[in-house]
């Protein structure tokens, strides 16, 4: 059953072609105004940009998604012995929700609500995942799940399991993704688990082919921000003109996205005018890799207690169980 009934932060219209969130005109305006120039990577994801990333996480560089769904696939027994059944499962940037039937398969939920800023994919994936799971209950939310303060009313009995797959949590600055975690804590309550899939430092051999495909996906993906802004926001910007650059920033641990200007451009938007010299760039992902025990520590500054940690033998990524409060230490 999809339910659709709940709509805190529903917005049904297409924003393809539709009038731009204020949200987004607000970060764009500034993010261009400041120094140095960003815009928050949650813009990505129009329905071309998660279309794009649909692109991204079947590439042969992409590590990260077929990584993480052989692990979920592998420890799907251990993870219904520790989870038991009979909980509402909440996914945050539930996108095409590609790992979830593995999730829901093992640990037999009650209900099932996916979370996602991306409104056409929200609704897709949760219309395909009741061709698999006729009988759950299906209650999707679309919105920003850093702004999310409760949850459907018809889950509020059910002890719930929280999953954050693909390291979306990485898209986060540590300060923003301890708030986050704590919000998660605070919202799926007293006695819930999560599950939260982790990217781990690696060669940088590895990690810039998978943010600089060879196919030129990523680079698509990167700017389509600008399309974005151009159509929503009533952009001039060149997007031709924009390079797409990948960059490991060692100290921070950290894939940088940013757009270079590959020559002196002027353009504007939402009515304010804006110059780039050549080389200049748009911050517009950090894509942050753990180690293992930064992983627990993150996990525990959130209000998360490890419970189980699950990598793959080239140690390419992580995915934790973890039970809300301050308790157990990881196995
Ligand atoms: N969980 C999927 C998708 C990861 S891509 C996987 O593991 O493959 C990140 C997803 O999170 C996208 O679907 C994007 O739309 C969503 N997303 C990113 N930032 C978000 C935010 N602030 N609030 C809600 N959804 C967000
Ligand atoms: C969604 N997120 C975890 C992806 C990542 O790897 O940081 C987004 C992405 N950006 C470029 N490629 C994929």
């Amino acid at each position: 059953m999809l339910r659709s009934d709940y709509r805190p932060t529903l917005h049904t219209e297409d924003r393809q072609t539709s009038a731009a969130d204020p949200a987004f005109r607000r970060d764009v305006v500034k993010g261009l105004t400041g120094r140095p120039r960003a815009i928050p990577p949650r813009w990505f994801y129009d329905r071309d940009g998660s279309a794009l990333f649909e692109k991204i996480t079947m590439l042969p560089e992409y590590y990260v998604t077929r990584t993480e769904r052989a692990l979920l696939q592998s420890a799907s027994e251990e993870i219904a012995a520790l989870v038991g059944p009979g909980r509402a499962v909440v996914e945050f940037g539930s996108g095409s929700c590609s790992k979830t039937p593995i999730l829901l398969g093992a640990v037999s939920p009650t209900a099932y609500v996916p979370i996602d800023i991306s409104g056409d994919m929200l609704r897709k994936s949760a219309a395909n995942l009741l061709t698999i799971f006729c009988r759950l209950p299906i209650y999707p939310i679309e919105g920003d799940f850093t702004d999310i303060v409760r949850l459907p009313r018809q889950i509020e009995r059910a002890p719930r399991l929280g999953f954050f797959p693909g390291s979306t949590i990485g898209n986060l600055l540590v300060p923003d993704a301890v708030n986050l975690l704590r919000a998660m804590a605070s919202i799926l309550g007293g006695g819930s688990m999560l599950l939260i899939g982790v990217d781990r430092i690696k060669d940088q051999s590895i990690l810039l082919p998978a943010y600089d495909d060879a196919e030129g996906v990523t680079a698509a993906f990167n700017r389509n921000i600008l399309h974005r802004v151009n159509r929503e926001l009533r952009g001039s910007i060149p997007v031709d003109a924009f390079r797409h650059l990948a960059r490991w920033n060692d100290k921070e641990a950290r894939i940088e996205m940013h757009l270079e200007a590959s020559r002196n451009v002027e353009f504007r938007v939402d009515g304010h005018f804006f110059h780039m010299a050549e080389g200049e760039t748009i911050h517009t992902e950090n894509s942050l890799k753990y180690g293992p025990r930064d992983v627990a520590v993150l996990l525990r500054a959130g209000g998360w207690s490890p419970l189980a940690m699950w990598t793959d033998r080239e140690e390419l990524f992580t995915v934790i169980l973890a039970q809300e409060g301050a308790t157990p230490s990881a196995r």
